[in-house]
Order: structure tokens, then sequence, then C-alpha cells
């Protein structure tokens, strides 16, 4: 039998970093074109977030996990928030668990069944299969979380990116609302 070896990883909170690094993966306005509503006269192209995936086998039985960082801020009236998507293995879940910050996230089934629940620190947010699932967040400081998800599980990105979601969450008199995408 080859036995992978037990290992750490450690996340810095100050510096909001993965150690070991793993992949870095950084999401620009670029990346996302099209997923905000008022993309046009966004003056720079900037950072949304990042997460950083540490290297696992994309095997049943491996559990992966990685740490995502949203920094704080708007386009337009949409917080920043993350592309989404739904798992390329459709009937498996995924467990984030809110480190730092608050924001919400938004889940969506192919048959059009929407759910919001908050994110705070020490939330632990059950995704259960069939749910494509975006993070938005709604602070002023960087949303922090970590995402433990089946090592098979794979990303569709696809569908999000063409039809967009249902919801959307916007700054109204200076609180985030959920409201439906009228597009
Ligand atoms: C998360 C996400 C991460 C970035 O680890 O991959 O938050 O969001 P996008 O993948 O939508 O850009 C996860 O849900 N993994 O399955
Ligand atoms: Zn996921």
């Amino acid at each position: 039998m080859n036995y992978m070896d037990p290992f750490n990883s450690f996340f810095n909170m100050k510096e909001l970093e993965l150690e070991p690094e793993g992949d870095l993966i950084a999401r620009r306005l670029s990346d996302m074109q099209g997923m905000y509503q008022q993309e046009d006269n966004v003056a720079g192209n900037p950072k949304i977030y990042e997460y950083y995936n540490v290297r696992l086998p994309e095997i049943p039985g491996h559990l992966q996990h990685c740490v995502t960082v949203i920094s704080p801020g708007k386009i337009g009236k949409e917080y920043h928030m993350t592309k989404g998507h739904y798992h390329e293995v459709e009937e498996t879940a995924e467990i984030y668990f809110t480190i730092q910050g608050r924001g919400k996230l938004v889940m969506q089934t192919k048959e059009g069944d929407s759910k919001v629940l908050d994110m705070e620190e020490g939330m632990i947010s059950y995704i259960p299969p069939y749910w494509s699932h975006r993070t938005i967040n709604t602070g002023e400081e960087p949303l922090v979380f970590v995402g433990v998800y089946p090592g098979n599980a794979g990303h569709n990105y696809g569908d999000i990116e063409e039809r967009g979601m249902k919801k959307l969450v916007v700054e109204e008199d200076g609180q985030p609302k959920v409201i439906d995408n009228p597009d």
C-alpha cells in the first residue's frame, strides 16, 4: 500500500496567505467579464478575490481544501463576489467555514431554486449536493473562508458564466440587499 504522508497547512491570518502556498489563483474583474451588471467605467482592473488550493489528487477519498480571500469593494452596486460554479460531479457537497469577515453565500439548483445564507466569523455553511454556489463580501474587511469538498468534485463554471444567477447582492442605503437578477 502506498500511503500519503499526513501534513499540515498554515493560514497566516495577518498576511492572509497560505503556507506553503499551494496553487494560488487570483481573479480580477477582467476574469469575470459579463458577471456584474455595471462593469463599464470601472477604473483599472481591480483584484476581486484569490484562493489558495492545497495540492491533492482529484480522486474520490481525498478531501480538497482551499482558502478564499475576497477583498472588500463593489462593482457598481454589486459587492465583490466569486464567479460561482456547480461541481462537475453534481452529487458532491461542500462545507465553507468562515474565519474572517462578513458576507452572503448564494446557492441555486438547476431547477431554479435559490437559497442565501449569511457568512460571518465562526459560521459553518453546508452546501448540499447539486447546489451551485457563489460567495459575496458585503463587509468592509476581507471575507476569508475555508472550503472542503470531495477530491473528485471538479468545477463547472460554464452554466453561471452563460446565464448568471437568479439572485444578486447589492448595496441599498448602505445595507446589503438580495434582489432578483433583472436579466
Ligand atoms: C471554493 C471556490 C472558491 C473560488 O473553493 O472554488 O471560493 O470561487 P470560484 O471557484 O467560484 O471562482 C469552492 O467552492 N470549491 O469547490
Ligand atoms: Zn465548490
